[in-house]
């Protein structure tokens, strides 16, 4: 008989990782708290955008392999990938984790694996084990087998948004268990989806290595920020720069924006450096670049609005990234609206062409409003160009005309100059 496996959130990541292990064979309990989420599922259907998800969802679902439900059903394999944003101090909020634990320990029955794939501060793997046997006392977690024991491992996701179902079966993975048997079992399941290389490590190295790869993309994209700055002090183009710096065969600038977005480049770094504050230097100065860039770019952009009456200010792009609706922690949402408050007698003309109507965080902004690309262009009195949406890219420099151009991605460069 196919193995039972629960999947705790049905979110970015928990519902792939769902839809992909039951067209694998397993058959698949989604868990999640919301009955939007849940109702999606079990009718099929997806509740947020994910290229190819739907087809999966659909598939499996139709062939009874994936149902979703409340409650936290009885299973031979759990999966845990519900959200770990940050409390008070940047410090993990494990709440969500050790609620998906509360849920699941009556259960438990021993011979169960338990994975954390949520991106973790490290000893989080370790505090979940603690809670089961907290609760459990009769169940261990660090036997190498035995019936009462249960296996705990760490498998972090480490998909793009957008490309999740090709990286879900692409991307090689780490896996850090509690036990080798623990590391051994969660690698014979991720095998039978995943194509890449499984490394197989402790749990605390697995909750780093996560970690690590979003601060190293963090650093990185805040030394191009900080070069940004310095190159316009020095009445250079940056972009010009970092690709002329990229010749070297050992250098690889990422590329400056308005500042880092989404959930998770923004956000991990700071586990790393509220778990050991006082030698995590490189990797808080980092995000502290990151923060400040959009304060850059709203000081820019109000320089050339000063003294102007009523002046117009086109803000192109609110997404936190290109060809995307997400506006998660975006820094051009924030950009646009900090411009309206702190100009209220201008007009900020919003451009995004992936939504319909402003989010909710936008609401109270009146002087505010979604525009489309021509109407902005011909308002405006400054365009602050905040993400490179391939609409905005298909803009010629010349259609600018005089107007001065705040070009955060140099989508511009070459013939704004
Ligand atoms: N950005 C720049 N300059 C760059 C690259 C990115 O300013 O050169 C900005 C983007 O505009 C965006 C932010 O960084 O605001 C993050 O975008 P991203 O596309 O680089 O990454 P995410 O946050 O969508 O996904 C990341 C990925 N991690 C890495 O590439 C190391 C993904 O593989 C992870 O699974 C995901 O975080 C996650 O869930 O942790």
């Amino acid at each position: 008989m196919s193995q039972r496996v629960a999947v705790i959130g049905l979110g970015y990541i928990g519902l792939p990782t769902a839809a992909i292990l039951a067209s694998h064979g397993y058959q698949v309990l989604g868990v999640d708290v919301s009955d939007k989420h849940v109702n999606a599922v079990n009718a099929g259907q997806i509740p947020f955008v994910e290229p190819d998800l739907g087809t999966h969802v659909a598939g499996a679902v139709s062939q009874g392999l994936l149902t979703a439900q409340k409650d936290t059903p009885k299973a031979d394999i759990y999966i845990i990938a519900v959200p770990t944003p940050f409390a008070e101090g940047y410090q993990a909020d494990l709440s969500y984790i050790d609620a998906a634990t509360d849920a699941l320990l009556p259960q438990l029955q021993g011979g169960e694996l338990v994975i954390l794939e949520s991106t973790s501060p490290p000893g989080a793997t370790q505090h979940l084990a603690d809670r089961i046997t907290a609760a459990r006392p009769e169940l261990t977690t660090d036997q190498a087998g035995g019936e009462r024991n249960v296996d705990v491992a760490h498998c972090p996701e480490r998909v793009l948004p957008g490309r999740v179902m090709v990286e879900l079966v692409e991307n090689d993975r780490i896996v850090g268990g509690l036990t080798p048997r623990a590391a051994e079992r969660a690698k014979e399941l991720y095998s039978s989806f995943c194509r890449g290389e499984i490394f197989l490590t402790d749990a605390v190295t697995a909750e780093m290595a996560k970690l690590t790869e979003n601060s190293f993309r963090d650093v990185n994209i805040a030394f191009a920020n900080e070069l940004s700055i310095i190159a316009e002090k020095v009445g250079i183009d940056v972009f010009e720069l970092i690709e002329l710096a990229n010749k070297h065969p050992r250098v690889n600038i990422l590329q400056p924006g308005p500042g880092v977005g989404g959930h998770c480049i923004a956000v991990d770094p700071w586990f790393i450096v509220s778990a050991v504050p006082e030698h995590a230097r490189l990797i808080r100065t980092a995000r502290e670049v990151n923060d400040s860039k959009p304060e850059y770019v709203i000081s820019k952009v109000l320089g050339h609005i000063e003294g102007k009456d009523a002046p117009v200010i086109a803000a192109l792009g609110l997404a936190f990234k290109p060809d995307i609706d997400d506006m998660r922690e975006s820094p051009a949402l924030e950009i646009a609206k900090s411009l309206a408050e702190r100009a209220p007698g201008a007009t900020v003309l919003a451009v995004e062409p992936n939504i319909e109507e402003l989010p909710a965080r936008l609401h109270g902004t009146s002087n505010l409003r979604l525009a489309t690309i021509e109407e902005a262009l011909t308002d405006a009195d400054v365009v602050a160009l905040l993400v490179d949406h391939r609409e905005f890219k298909a803009v010629a420099a010349d259609q600018l005309g005089s107007t001065p151009v705040v070009d955060t991605r140099g989508v511009w460069r070459s013939e704004a100059k």
